[in-house]
């Protein structure tokens, strides 16, 4: 990720301005990853206004199709994913997007020249809570690609984007939407809420810190007969009293990734998701799902490991390929890959 030093945040300041004062202290930028930075503020502004619309119009409830990971789409999942790509479509920065939505790359050939970013996308995590009003998000990762010509494979594509993501984040669509996102350690974390007002986004929380402790763990428990020990471990000691730890651990989990973790980067603690008998490579997806929460919280001072691997330090060979997630305070997932890597 890029270097640079940036101008002292002001809180209330627009995304725009911000984007433009980092780019001002980083001469030799180009300008192109605070557009792309833009795009992708637009396409979440206009999900969170479709989605205050849910219930009112008719975007509630199943597609009728499955995505590439054989689960139902929800109208909204595909709605996200057509606004993220209509983002796209123009300022030929993006010559290819992966989403979870759409088993093969969507490629924009009027981009294909002079693009040199990929993103990956999940456009609308956390969809089983449509239906109840709960919290959902949109995850983004965006790669540099290298080489040149049109990417023909998934394979050719995986080995032309960069091991870094230049830029990493989220949109949580709660009671306010808030977009939170690095560019990498050297440039923190910042988070941002919508006014719907102005329909801006205006710096709400900057340069946040992961708390090196907290009082929650983020699990779906109702699967921990079929996790390996490891992990079961883990939870038990969350469980048992422990002053010097702050133990017992309280649960929070929404079943939304994005607003579970998005509580452990505010607040301290660890969200899990295993290995399961079920899913032995773990449920997430890494290009899109662990890898950029893993860039934002190493970036706020935390780590996210696969149980046993950094989660930034694994080598994609798939597009879609899953993986096992423990992320939240280093020392909490410290612990949890210690037992990992001792227990398995
Ligand atoms: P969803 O399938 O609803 O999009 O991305 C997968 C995900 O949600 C995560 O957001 C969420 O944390 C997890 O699945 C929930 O899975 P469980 O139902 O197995 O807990």
């Amino acid at each position: 990720m890029s270097k640079t030093s940036l101008p002292v945040p002001k809180i209330g300041t627009r995304l725009h301005r911000f984007l433009y004062e980092s780019e001002r202290a980083h001469p030799e930028a180009t300008g192109e990853l605070s557009a792309l930075l833009s795009q992708l503020g637009l396409a979440g502004k206009r999900i969170s206004r479709l989605l205050s619309q849910a219930g009112l119009i008719d975007i509630l409830g199943a597609s009728g199709e499955t995505n590439v990971q054989g689960e139902t789409q929800q109208k909204l999942d595909a709605l996200a994913n057509e606004v993220f790509l209509d983002a796209f479509a123009y300022g030929q920065m993006v010559p290819a997007v992966v989403t979870e939505e759409m088993e093969l790359p969507a490629h924009l050939p009027e981009n294909e020249a002079l693009g040199k970013y990929v993103v990956f996308l999940d456009p609308l995590d956390g969809s089983s809570n449509l239906d109840v009003n709960g919290g959902v998000g949109s995850i983004f990762s965006v790669r540099k690609l290298g080489g040149s010509g049109a990417v023909t494979s998934e394979a050719e594509l995986l080995s032309r984007v960069s091991h870094d993501q230049v830029a990493a984040g989220y949109f949580v669509y709660g009671p306010s939407t808030m977009l939170v996102y690095t560019c990498g350690p050297e440039t923190g974390v910042h988070g941002f809420t919508l006014d719907p007002s102005i329909g801006e986004f205006l710096l709400s929380a900057p340069n946040i810190r992961v708390p090196s402790r907290g009082m929650y763990y983020a699990a779906n428990e109702g699967t921990i007969e079929e996790w390996r020990e490891a992990p079961r471990q883990f939870v038990r000691s969350l469980q048992r009293h422990d002053k010097d730890k702050g133990r017992p651990y309280s649960t929070r989990y929404s079943g939304a990734l994005v607003s579970d973790v998005h509580r452990i980067l505010l607040k301290g603690g660890i969200y899990i998701y295993p290995a399961t008998t079920k899913s032995p490579q773990g449920k997430l997806r890494l290009m899109y799902e662990a890898a950029p929460l893993a860039a934002v919280l190493e970036a706020a001072g935390g780590a996210a490991t696969d149980g046993i691997t950094r989660i930034l330090d694994l080598v994609p060979t798939a597009n879609h390929q899953r993986t096992p997630l423990f992320i939240g305070s280093a020392p909490d997932v410290q612990e949890a890959t210690r037992l990992g890597r001792s227990v398995g």
